[in-house]
């Protein structure tokens, strides 16, 4: 563990290019659990960018270093400085080839970070700082090579070896172990790098490219789990195939293998040629994942699949560009994903994600632009802001262009850059240049964090019929940054008359894209206050604001509840009219908010039970409907105060919901008669639009606590053909107040599904949800049962993290048990896995949010957390988070 005190702050401005780039890397692995032998063969160039004469700089972490040479001499020990973290040697020339041994504990290494043990095999993790670990290397994007690896193991243990690029060699050792040779052409920086040994099994496929190449296809998984790859091979091959037809972008080597580990910090990682996943992010059967879990999966595979491209042969300069490849990558799963399925309701789902986690994200501590200019640690930046925000920006940017020049764009900066390290003035200036558009006030929202926030109001004018639009924009102070300047905002907009209809726009003041009577417009809004004119409009309109949510803002308009009525029921938008639902529910459960704070009884307004009706009779596909019934979560609901009311937003929104389901019970009864599925079960976007309504109706009758409607939901609990239902039946059943029936439900479970640890993630994750005050005295009694354990990253985000992160009203419990316990946690978890330590701590780090009383309770244990010896990880996210 190495302390802060030696781990400096990195920033942007000292940006240099490195001293020597490396030609060629030679590697060569002998594996085994505790001492692993990597030697490496490194011909070093000195950059003609820097000044002559400087020494050759290494990194290295946890390294026993076995032997060194340049150009076959052995380096004496005066030539050369060992550090923690770093192997210099001075006086090299100009050309020479490095050569090292070194030596490496990879069953030791719990970090999941560097070359490490999951189960019985060897796999790697190496962005981004991760490569250090394994052998001593320039480890910075910027320096690109080939790479041959060498992997020799036990035949018998380790059958199956791999890593980037093609195999070119193969053969026998003594001592019953064997050897292959991979050979990756193209250039990559090391965090690319991947290594897997182990008893694993394939499933193959092919996909011919748009040039005639056949490209093989393999996943290889541990041998219980050869059938549930059916999802992620068909996934990637639609991928493939999307990224030819929409960017224009073909598959490079003849071999695309992917393979899944159970013991993973993220979701996957696009390492060239060899894609290494987190088994929860492929593995997928009917009856083991759910409709979510299935489009998770797409997701994932066409996101890792599409950084061959957005990352790979183009890839980043430095670590503060990150959102270069994240922020774009995700864009073009994003539209990838709303291709494949239902575009609304995609879109909404994403918008939720971003308004409720991104938005509270960039109004906390740790709040940073999509391009940060600062870190301590690297790892702590791969956050939703340069993911989610920045596939945002990415969007704007796509708005501004349009679909054609946006394509020409991405084609200029994909040729242009083929084989670079790159910065985000470097994209901006390809989409730029093919579109004349000027970006230079637009790139502030690459540098400047925090939401903004739009203050709209209007005004129409019968006399002359014309409507007045004004809109202020405010970027309020962040943590890091005090100043925000006014930001180059798209705000899509329609006029809807009092038909429903959308009235052409003809704008006589103001800037915007599309032509005059055109039925939306993205007006751009650039100063901190402007006044956007319409003419021609017959009678005062009702506003379709931010349409598509054209821009990563908060909005707001004193909206009527009519007017809101209006929206929801003919807005040509689909987001926004799901977004004026929201809207509508919102004002109600803060209404009722208010009521329980003062102690009065809540009422749900009686204008929503009637939208709420309206929806059930109206003809919205499934799952629209299903998105437009579910109230906004509480996650939602407490941002948008700036003391979260924990207790009387999960009261009310119980109370709310259960109003509902007396007021609507039979509607929902007639909605869930009428779309009853046949047939096998398919993760279709119509199928899971289906199951999705279906138990949200189930949900809200659960409400009613019947014994009938019990009884349904344990019978679909028990006869369900797919995880969607059996999940969802479970969730119902668990978090009821029906204790007995929740005991026997997860016992049954559990007895189901023990040997499938994917499946017990959910097991874990239900229980950590429950509402029911035993929540936190569960989850700790959970810790010791056999299926859990610290060390597997989704063991501990579905039990603890699902605990403090979702589980509100226990996890602010006054009496404070729960901010000790994630302490507690973290502070053990940070021994082992820094990464994922400093992660869980989040929900204590947003103290600001909370009471006086509340607050100081997570003061205290963030301080009692910053007295420890911590990683650089956990140290950066405590000293930012303390008061
Ligand atoms: N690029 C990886 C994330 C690596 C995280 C390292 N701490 C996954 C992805 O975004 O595709
Ligand atoms: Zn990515």
């Amino acid at each position: 563990m190495s302390h802060h005190e030696n781990n400096p702050v990195i920033y942007l401005k000292d940006y240099l290019p490195p001293a020597f780039l490396a030609d060629k890397v030679e590697l060569t692995f002998d594996l085994y659990p505790n001492q692993t032998r990597v030697k490496s063969a490194i011909y070093f160039t000195r950059n003609e960018k820097r000044e002559s004469g400087l020494p050759l700089e290494l990194h290295g972490a946890d390294l026993k270093l076995i032997s060194l040479s340049l150009d076959g001499q052995s380096v004496s020990d005066d030539r050369y400085v060992l550090s923690d973290d770093q192997l210099v040697i001075t006086e090299v020339p100009d050309r020479f080839l490095f050569e090292a041994e070194v030596e490496i504990d990879p069953a030791n290494n719990t970090s999941l970070e560097g070359l490490y043990r999951s189960n019985t095999m060897f796999c790697t993790q190496c962005e981004a700082e991760g490569f250090r670990k394994i052998t001593y290397y320039p480890d910075r994007p910027d320096v690109m090579s080939s790479f041959t690896t060498t992997v020799i193991a036990d035949k018998t243990e380790y059958p199956v070896l791999l890593s980037n690029g093609n195999p070119v060699d193969k053969g026998e050792l003594d001592n019953n172990r064997h050897f292959v040779t991979w050979q990756d052409p193209f250039h990559k920086p090391a965090y690319l790098f991947a290594l897997v040994a182990g008893d694993l099994k394939l499933v193959k496929d092919s996909f011919t490219t748009m040039s005639g190449r056949e490209v093989a296809l393999e996943i290889w998984v541990e041998p219980e789990n050869l059938s549930k790859c059916d999802h992620a091979m068909l996934s990637l091959k639609n991928a493939m195939k999307w990224d030819e037809e929409v960017y224009g972008r073909e598959y490079d080597l003849d071999i695309y293998m992917i393979v899944a580990v159970n013991d993973f910090n993220m979701g996957a990682m696009e390492n060239k040629g060899l894609n290494i996943f987190n088994s929860s992010c492929v593995l997928a059967r009917a009856d083991t994942a759910t409709d979510m879990a299935f489009q998770r999966i797409e997701g994932v595979v066409a996101h890792e699949y599409f950084h061959n491209w957005s990352g790979n042969r183009v890839t980043c300069r430095d670590w503060f560009q990150l959102s270069l490849k994240e922020g774009f990558t995700v864009y073009r799963d994003q539209c990838f994903s709303a291709d494949m399925n239902d575009a609304a309701v995609k879109r909404i789902e994403d918008v939720s994600m971003l308004r409720t986690a991104q938005f509270a994200e960039d109004a906390g501590p740790t709040a940073h632009p999509v391009r940060p200019d600062h870190f301590i640690e690297i790892s702590n930046f791969y956050t939703l802001t340069i993911y989610e925000k920045g596939s945002e920006v990415v969007r704007m940017i796509a708005n501004l262009l349009g679909p054609d020049l946006f394509r020409k764009g991405s084609d200029l900066y994909f040729e242009r850059h083929d084989g670079q390290a790159v910065t985000v003035e470097d994209f901006v200036a390809a989409m730029s240049e093919v579109s004349g558009i000027d970006f230079e006030q637009f790139m502030r929202w690459y540098s400047q964090a925090g939401t903004p926030q739009l203050d709209v109001s209007d005004h129409y004018d019968a006399e002359t019929k014309q409507y007045h639009l004004t809109i202020r924009q405010m970027t309020p102070v962040t943590k890091d940054q005090q100043d925000k300047l006014p930001l180059h905002i798209p705000v899509k907009t329609g006029l809807l008359n009092t038909d429903g209809q959308d009235i052409p726009l003809i704008l006589v003041q103001g800037e915007a894209s599309g032509q005059q009577g055109d039925t939306d417009r993205v007006l751009h809004l650039r100063e901190a206050e402007q006044t956007f004119i319409f003419d021609q409009i017959p009678d005062a309109p009702v506003p379709s604001l931010l349409r598509g949510f054209s821009a990563p803002v908060k909005l707001s308009f004193p909206y009527s509840q009519q007017q809101l009525l209006h929206l929801m029921r003919h807005d040509s938008d689909g987001f926004n009219r799901w977004d004026a639902g929201q809207r509508l529910a919102v004002d109600a459960l803060q209404t009722m908010v208010s009521e329980f704070e003062s102690g009065r009884v809540p009422e749900l307004d009686s204008g929503l039970v009637e939208a709420w009706r309206n929806l059930l009779g109206s003809d919205l596909s499934p799952a629209i409907l299903a998105e437009m019934l579910s109230l906004p979560e509480e996650a939602y609901l407490g941002e948008q105060y700036d003391v979260i009311p924990v207790d009387g937003i999960h009261a009310c929104r119980r109370i709310a919901r259960k109003t509902l389901a007396q007021a609507l019970e039979s509607e929902l009864r007639t909605c869930l008669e009428t779309h009853q599925l046949s047939g096998p079960y398919k993760p279709d976007a119509d199928d899971i639009g289906k199951r999705r309504l279906n138990n949200t109706c189930l949900s809200y009758l659960m409400t009613l606590e019947t014994a009938e409607i019990t009884e349904r939901v344990w019978q679909q609990f028990n006869q369900a053909d797919n995880m969607t239902d059996q999940q969802a039946a479970l969730t119902m059943l668990v978090h009821s107040g029906q204790d007995e029936k929740a005991r026997e439900a997860l016992e049954q479970f559990e007895q189901q599904w023990q040997q499938d640890a994917l499946v017990m993630d959910m097991w874990f994750q239900v229980q950590a949800r429950r509402p029911q005050p035993d929540a936190l005295a569960r989850v700790k009694a959970l810790m010791s049962h056999p299926g859990f354990s610290l060390k597997n990253p989704n063991k501990v985000r579905s039990l603890v993290g699902a605990y403090c992160g979702q589980n509100r009203v226990n996890f602010h419990g006054l009496d404070g048990h729960s901010y000790r316990f994630l302490a507690d946690v973290v502070l053990e978890l940070d021994q082992m896995n820094p990464q994922i330590a400093s992660r869980l701590i989040t929900p204590l780090t947003r103290w600001q949010k909370f009471d006086a009383k509340r607050q100081q309770m997570m003061q205290t244990e963030l301080q009692r957390i910053a007295q420890a010896e911590l990683s650089n990880d956990l140290y950066e996210v405590i000293s930012k988070a303390l008061p």
